[in-house]
């Protein structure tokens, strides 16, 4: 398995001013607060230091940019549906979320995470019709894998294909045990047009 290498945290971004437009691939990491991002881009480099994660809901509150092998960056973006957060922050991470997913063409993929444990939520939904009307190139990750047995995992892939009215393949995924590392590592070199 070939981790993502070099990974250096280039800037957060907090305002539409702050986004990178230098056209270098853009691999975006999205997904409801605390579904696991910042700790799927720490397995991706094989790292844990590279971006913060925490046991609270609501850790990563901007956009947050990862220049990988000098070659393409792996975008950290806020997590939605955290919701002891003031009214205006939310909006305004919510309004720079979705300004930077309509305005970046260099976005080569989002991987959407949603938590395999439950139903997608309501905000996972939003996102997931927002990103199918988009035309854009994403798929779905199912995470916290390691939370439920294989047999649950089979009966999820299942239930939560049905609620989003999905043909897609979902990927199941955990931080913790790796499960299918490998698989996620591939699609983003294939997205990257990286050779490793
Ligand atoms: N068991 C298990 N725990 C995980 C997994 N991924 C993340 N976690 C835990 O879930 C919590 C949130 O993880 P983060 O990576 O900070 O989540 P996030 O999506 O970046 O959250 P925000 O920045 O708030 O949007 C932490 O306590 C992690 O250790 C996983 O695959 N399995
Ligand atoms: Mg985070």
């Amino acid at each position: 398995m070939e981790y993502l290498k070099n990974v250096k945290f280039i800037k957060s971004a907090f305002s539409k001013n702050d986004l990178l437009k230098d056209g270098f691939p853009i691999i975006a990491i999205a997904g409801k607060s605390n579904v696991g991002k910042s700790s799927f881009i720490n397995s991706l480099a094989n790292n844990k230091n590279v971006a913060k994660v925490g046991n609270t809901p609501g850790k990563t509150r901007s956009i947050n940019y990862f220049f990988v092998n000098d070659s393409f960056y792996i975008v950290d973006l806020p997590g939605y549906g955290y919701s002891t957060m003031s009214d205006k922050e939310r909006q305004n991470i919510n309004n720079l979320t979705n300004y930077f997913l309509e305005n970046t063409p260099s976005i080569s993929h989002i991987f959407l995470l949603v938590d395999i444990r439950h139903l997608p939520s309501k905000e996972d939904r939003q996102m997931y019709d927002w990103l199918e009307a988009s035309g854009k190139d994403f798929s779905v990750v199912l995470n916290k894998a390691d939370k439920i047995s294989n047999a649950k995992q089979e009966n999820a892939i299942k239930d939560i294909q049905k609620f989003l009215f999905t043909s897609k393949d979902l990927t199941v995924f955990s931080s913790e045990t790796k499960k299918n590392l490998d698989v996620i590592l591939n699609k983003i070199y294939e997205k990257t047009n990286t050779t490793i």
